[in-house]
């Protein structure tokens, strides 16, 4: 029996029926809002192991942080290795949703994130957020810590990956150095940066210093791809695209060095296949300058 929109989609974003997404932290509870902090792994020893077809990812094309896990699965070649579906760009208090924008459910038929959730733990009240992956198997959310499920997506799937290593042992304690200041400073910081002067100006000491450490290398660490420049770059091409007042904050071609290299890496396919910028909130935030010659 064929399904009907109305079974397979959620009805529109409705702000005024339902009110804004919000989390409520009881404080008598002490669990973490974000719950689910599974592992996948090469052997399994985690109970999630690392197989063809198992892992569903459940992603947002707004999203930078469910960015990084998409851009780790193409990087790595994984396509057909996990499968993926984006909610739609806007939500209510229901939380992501899936609607017409990009497809239904094609795993569970849920019609909103939180079912998958609720399946997972009934009465669930954290986070509902995007990347969240989901195992076929168990029928449940495996994590959506977007740090864990970016690494085992890039070290535990090494028997279908193209050989790409993002995060190879011996650059891992600098990969985290440079998270130590461009995680506060841009991933988190960009965001409050056109209204708050101290997150701008931490925003673009960073950015100095990024221009500066780029000046002679077309990578953040090891002279090579890695788990650095995914975690950079998602929110370099949502700066001013989707955080903000285009006024306050400086182009990025102020930063010729950092512009240079953000530019020559949305000429990768994997980096173009895995942004939209129709998605991003501002649509000033023009195509035509990141896809000029860097
Ligand atoms: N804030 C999350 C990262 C993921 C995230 O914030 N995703 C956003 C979309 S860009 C989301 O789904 N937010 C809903 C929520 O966190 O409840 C975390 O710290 O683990």
């Amino acid at each position: 029996m064929s399904q009907t929109a109305s079974t397979i989609y959620a009805s529109p974003t409705d702000v005024a029926t339902y009110g804004e997404y919000t989390i409520k932290q009881d404080p008598a509870d002490p669990r973490p809002l974000y719950r689910f902090t599974g592992r996948i792994t090469a052997d399994g020893s985690s109970g999630y192991r690392a197989e063809p077809g198992r892992y569903h990812l459940y992603s947002g094309w707004f999203c930078p942080w469910a960015q990084r896990v998409t851009l780790q699965r193409a990087l790595n070649g994984l396509e057909d290795v996990i499968s993926v579906s984006y909610v739609d760009n806007s939500r209510d208090a229901r939380g992501w949703a899936f609607r017409e924008t990009y497809g239904p459910d094609p795993v569970n038929g849920f019609t909103l994130l939180r079912d998958a959730y609720e399946v997972t733990e009934p009465g669930f009240d954290g986070h509902v957020s995007v990347p969240t992956l989901w195992d076929r198997e168990t029928g449940k959310v495996v994590s959506n810590d977007f740090i864990t499920l970016g690494i085992d997506l890039a070290t535990q799937f090494g028997k279908w990956s193209n050989g790409a290593d993002l995060y190879p042992g011996h650059l891992r304690a600098e990969i985290a150095e440079l998270d130590s200041w461009i995680g506060p400073a841009v991933n988190r910081g960009a965001h409050g940066a056109a209204r708050n002067e101290t997150a701008r100006a931490a925003l673009l000491d960073a950015f100095a210093t990024l221009d500066a450490r780029l000046a002679d290398s077309s990578y953040l660490a090891g002279g090579q791809l890695t788990e650095a420049d995914v975690r950079l770059w998602v929110s370099l091409v949502r700066y001013r695209g989707h955080t903000g007042d285009l006024a306050v904050l400086p182009p990025l071609s102020d930063y010729p060095h950092l512009w240079s290299y953000a530019r020559a890496l949305y000429q990768l396919p994997a980096f173009r296949a895995t942004t939209d910028f129709a998605t991003f909130s501002d649509p000033t935030a023009v195509l035509a300058g990141w896809d000029s010659e860097p």
